[in-house]
């Protein structure tokens, strides 16, 4: 009887519970019953007079009107196919007038009005808090619909939900909303919201980078960390020192020009995702050894566990001046291409193994009061080349938390190895992504295995196993990285990424991997995984939405993993 009750219980509060499929959830949302149509024909006002103002970059030139109309018109290429292109459909003057069936009730137009005016310095490369991410959108029951946002990228955010509010009817030409009216308010509770991708353990094409980005700005996140490369590869193509990818990436082809840089950059920018590198040191940078070995040291050292986290080895040399000089050409290469799209650039600085820095010819010692100057002056060079490029540093966890390096306040932080170091790294004053390992690695739970001739695997294989199982969407939903911080400790807390570190990722897996556990995250992020109230969100109001978010992302293109059966999804328990 009891159980009868209770599944009944479940059962009537689905019913109760129409599933509007928005992902992530806005902040505020009211929703009717009443059912409008969309057409093709669609009249569009632009309200942003407001807002003009110019990028000028060698050639290209645009401004945030190309930004909205972009939106516009991917909006609704996403709805009604790619070969739908507005402005041969609508000649300034065109009115509306539905053609198909005078009973339906149809929407007659989408108004945008954008409120302030973007700065052209911070549109395209916000730090946190910098870019008004807000907007709202209403859409009356006579359809009318109604976008105001205060920034350009604030429109991408509304016309994303406006899109998912339709479906499309059986007729197959025209879509339809049975919620209308509907009336929403949003806007993100983290500046930064993310994910990492690792392209040197394997290679992943332009391509695929640009779809991910796609998938990314659907799911309202806005940060790229490019984990460019690592010690198992160098990708990234300098072209001053042409010797690191020719030696150092996995194959020829296995490269990003600087033309396939500039275009992710700017392709992130234009829909509100700023891409950001992370080129890791001073470990994890042995591919560096196989065009400069003298640069570093514990190069494939064995056995590896004692000198780095996995192999093949490699740190910087601690007290060279080559080092120096590579790092500051390095940068002066790199940084003149990216900071136009990008305000921030990721040093790394984690999983080194001070044992590595015996085998340096430069120090031979791994002991910590050599180790830690040697450390923060190592940092203190680097960083300043950074904010001489005016980009922000970040750096890992160890930096700050395990080396105790003391690095300037406007250093950002990612925290990683788990509970607590929120908690830790802000209360020394800094900012913080959250990445943390128990919740938002992706790769966790897929072992790899390394064998060496010796059986050495048993001592540290399979390496990913260590933050295994797989994580659940539920898990991952669950973090929240805010949680149990003072009110100030939490005003450090920029946002969070997920991780998609790639030892046993490449593109054939990356799809299902990802998505749509990374979209967890993404909610977690934008919307917040608690009510106002404090309480958790009830999976009974999740669930359904996120299994039908993955139905339309995968209808768009990526190949996102089910989250549960068919059963669960078509009929009540
Ligand atoms: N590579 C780099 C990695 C990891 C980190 N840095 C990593 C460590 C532990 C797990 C997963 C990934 N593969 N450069 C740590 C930030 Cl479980």
């Amino acid at each position: 009887m009891r159980s009868l009750l209770l599944s009944s219980l479940c059962a009537l509060l689905i019913a109760l519970q129409p599933v509007v499929a928005v992902w992530p959830i806005p902040k505020k949302f009211k929703t009717g019953n009443t059912t409008l149509f969309l057409h093709q024909n669609l009249e569009i006002k632009y309200n942003d007079n407001l807002t003009q103002y110019t990028f000028g970059y060698e050639a290209a030139t645009f401004d945030s009107h190309d930004i909205v109309r972009a939106g516009v018109s991917r909006a609704l290429s996403t709805l009604f196919g790619e070969q739908f292109v507005p402005w041969m459909l609508h000649k300034p003057g065109d009115k509306f007038e539905p053609d198909v069936n005078g009973n339906l009730k149809w929407i007659k137009m989408l108004e945008i009005t954008q409120t302030g005016k973007d700065d052209s310095e911070k549109i395209l490369k916000p730090k946190a808090g910098e870019v008004d991410e807000s907007y709202n959108l209403t859409l009356s029951a006579d359809g009318e619909v109604k976008l105001t946002a205060v920034s350009s990228i604030g429109v991408l955010r509304g016309l994303e939900t406006f899109i998912q509010l339709f479906y499309q009817h059986s007729a197959g030409t025209f879509w339809y909303t049975p919620y209308a009216p509907v009336e929403i308010e949003d806007e993100p509770k983290f500046d930064h919201r993310g994910l990492l991708i690792d392209t040197s353990r394997h290679f992943f094409p332009v391509d695929h980078i640009l779809r991910t980005i796609d998938a990314l700005a659907w799911n309202k996140m806005n940060r790229l960390h490019f984990h460019v490369t690592d010690s198992q590869s160098w990708p990234l193509e300098i072209p001053s020192m042409p010797e690191l990818h020719k030696k150092g990436a996995h194959h020829p082809a296995f490269t990003y020009s600087p033309t396939d840089v500039d275009r992710i950059f700017k392709y992130g920018a234009m829909r509100g995702v700023q891409v950001y590198f992370e080129i890791d040191m001073p470990g994890h940078i042995g591919s560096v050894a196989l065009s400069h070995p003298e640069l570093i040291t514990a190069w494939n050292a064995r056995p590896y566990d004692a000198y780095c986290a996995q192999p093949p080895c490699g740190n910087f040399k601690l007290n060279s001046t080559k080092v120096d000089e590579f790092v500051k050409r390095l940068f002066d290469d790199l940084f003149p291409r990216i900071s136009k799209y990008t305000s921030y650039f990721h040093t790394g600085g984690d999983e080194i193994k001070y044992k590595a820095y015996t085998l340096d010819d430069t120090v031979k010692s791994d002991k910590e009061d050599v180790l830690k100057p040697l450390l923060q002056k190592f940092f203190d060079k680097s960083h300043k080349q950074v904010r001489d490029a005016k980009l922000t540093p970040i750096v890992w966890e160890e930096s700050v938390e395990k080396y105790n390096l003391a690095l300037e306040k406007d250093v950002i932080v990612q925290t990683w190895t788990g509970d607590g170091k929120v908690q830790n790294v802000t209360s020394k004053g800094y900012g913080v992504i959250d990445s943390n390992v128990n919740y938002w690695y992706l790769d966790c739970g897929r072992g790899q295995w390394v064998l060496f001739d010796n059986n050495e695997y048993a001592r540290g294989w399979p390496f990913n196993d260590w933050c295994g199982p797989t994580k659940s969407w539920q898990r991952i939903y669950s973090h929240d990285p805010r949680a149990n911080l003072t009110a100030e400790q939490a005003k450090l807390v920029l946002g969070g990424e997920v991780a998609a570190w790639s030892e046993t990722i490449d593109p054939l897996n990356f799809d299902p991997l990802v998505w749509p556990r990374a979209s967890a995250a993404g909610e977690a992020l934008w919307s917040g995984n608690k009510l106002e109230s404090g309480q958790n969100r009830s999976q009974l109001e999740v669930a359904p939405r996120l299994f039908e978010w993955r139905e339309r992302m995968v209808a768009r293109g990526i190949r996102a993993a089910p989250l549960t059966q068919l059963f669960c999804t078509q009929r009540s328990p």
